[in-house]
């Protein structure tokens, strides 16, 4: 039990001792700027692929979907704000597509499941490249012509967020 923790620590003290350091311009090591990303809704359908076979088929995203909007509050709708909390947690940013704007179908400023689950099978679909009723790995993946990091600096100036892929 001790020996076979040893390596574990040996890597963690490596870890310890050798603090990250920001690459700096020109560094030889830097990462090349992303070109190929996954959306955040993509990475929510990821997270749904329950049986871990990297396929997540319709009904996993259903199944998956239902399980993040459970509460009987969903039933009626929630306001925009709970919705942002629920994007926050789910998509991993307050502001993540698809937007309340987007969701809320009849625009009464309430958002309920049977909405979300519209807007996000539409979404579900359209990544479904060879319509064959579930998502590959390769199918959640988006190829950027642009790095991200060139995309960022648009965004700030003003240019559209970004948006699921369209094909
Ligand atoms: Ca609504
Ligand atoms: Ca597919």
């Amino acid at each position: 039990m001790i020996l076979a923790a040893l390596p574990v620590m040996a890597a963690l003290a490596l870890t310890q001792a050798a603090p990250a350091q920001p690459p700096r311009p020109g560094d030889p090591y830097r990462a090349a700027p992303a070109t190929i990303v996954a959306e955040p809704v993509a990475l929510l359908f990821a997270g749904f692929d329950r049986d871990g076979d990297g396929r997540t088929t319709l009904a996993e995203m259903r199944a998956g979907l239902r399980a993040t909007a459970s509460g009987a509050e969903w039933a009626t709708g929630v306001g925009y704000l709970a919705f942002a909390d629920w994007a926050a947690r789910y998509l991993g940013d307050r502001n993540g597509v698809p937007t309340p704007f987007e969701v809320d179908r009849n625009g009464d400023n309430r958002i309920t499941l049977a909405e979300l689950e519209d807007r996000v099978e539409a979404l579900f679909t359209r990544y479904d490249l060879d319509r064959d009723g579930a998502l590959t790995r390769t199918e959640l993946l988006t190829i950027r012509t642009t790095p991200t990091g060139e995309r960022r600096r648009r965004d700030r100036d003003g240019d559209q967020p970004a948006m699921p892929p369209r094909r």
